[in-house]
């Protein structure tokens, strides 16, 4: 493997759950394959758990790891080509970051959607440029249209728990304050579809994603409906997709907000979220505290599927 940015660099899904379980048991397998390589994680955005996962997930391989918050210490970043740096910002990244390649091995990014510009975000203009300029391969630690190390995460937690080969898969949109990015749900949408699982996506009208995420998924505008029958609950919340209302909140009706009325009617599903997550907001102090919540174990698979991706990326080095 050369760069991981989404699904599609996984040629092969049930191979890469198998690594997934070798690694869960036994994560120091591979403790060698690292040695002597530099792993440079570079964010723009805020992170826990990235951060913590991906930098034992790279210990766990041998590997030495250098950090970078752009945000904190560094010089304020232009990446505009072709403007006249005559304002705040310092330092261009066509520089940056082939100065950064030159201290690592592999780079890790952070940058989320900016929602300045849907073209922009959509084609993965700061992501893009890392794996154009740096000279490293280049793997995603959530950019502006996907999270896969998330996604992979989720895949895990499901085959672990499902009791069928088929599993009915709801992800559900849930209320915020804030705009937040279509990168975790366009990336579950991606992975849940490579899957094969029986996959429905509620929300309210005007939240639809890009039908290229959206796939083969059902689309189920009454969030009671979506969810009967369901064996997993995915909340997220994301900010409008299409048009004009690109980056902006349309609702924060708590109606949608998981709770145990719409739990009661699934075929008692486990419930997911990526995390950071706003009780009682998105989910209720129940729900996500009740038997059937799986956040912790989600987010500790984010150590085996960073585990994976680095190991596939650290075999192709050579
Ligand atoms: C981010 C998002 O929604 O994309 C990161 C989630 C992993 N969440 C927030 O900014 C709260
Ligand atoms: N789920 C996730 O990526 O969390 P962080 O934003 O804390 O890294």
């Amino acid at each position: 493997m050369r760069n991981f940015t989404s699904v599609n660099d996984i040629c092969d899904l049930k191979k890469a759950l198998d690594e997934a379980f070798e690694i869960k048991a036994d994560r120091f397998k591979y403790s060698e394959l690292g040695k002597n390589k530099t792993l440079m994680m570079v964010f723009f955005n805020s992170s826990l758990r990235t951060r913590l996962s991906t930098q034992k997930a790279a210990l766990n391989l041998g590997m030495n790891v250098i950090v970078l918050d752009i945000n904190q210490g560094a010089w304020k970043l232009e990446t505009e080509r072709g403007v006249i740096m005559d304002g705040d910002k310092p330092e261009h990244i066509l520089e940056a970051i082939p100065v950064m390649g030159s201290y690592c091995d592999v780079i890790g990014v952070r940058s989320f959607a900016r929602f300045e510009n849907k073209e922009d975000d959509y084609n993965e203009v700061i992501l893009n440029q890392f794996i154009k300029y740096s000279g490293r391969p280049v793997f995603s630690m959530e950019a502006a249209t996907r999270h896969p190390l998330q996604s992979f995460a989720d895949l895990i937690t499901i085959e672990e728990h499902k009791t069928k080969p088929r599993p009915k898969v709801v992800l559900t949109w849930a209320p915020h304050p804030k705009a937040l990015p279509q990168a975790v749900p366009n990336s579950f949408a991606e992975w849940m579809n490579a899957a094969d699982y029986d996959f429905v996506i509620t929300h309210p009208k005007g939240y639809e994603l890009d039908p290229a995420f959206v796939g083969n998924a059902r689309v189920e505008y009454d969030q009671m409906k979506a969810f009967e029958g369901a064996d997993f609950v995915y909340a997220k919340n994301w900010a409008a997709y299409t048009g004009d209302n690109y980056g902006k909140v349309l609702s924060t009706d708590r109606d949608w907000t998981v709770s145990e009325r719409q739990m009661a009617v699934t075929n008692n599903a486990y419930f997911m979220h990526c995390l950071p997550v706003r009780r009682n907001m998105i989910v209720t102090d129940d729900v996500i505290e009740s038997e059937r919540s799986l956040v912790i174990p989600e987010a500790a698979n984010r150590e085996i599927s960073a585990t994976v991706v680095l190991k596939n990326i650290l075999e192709g080095l050579k």
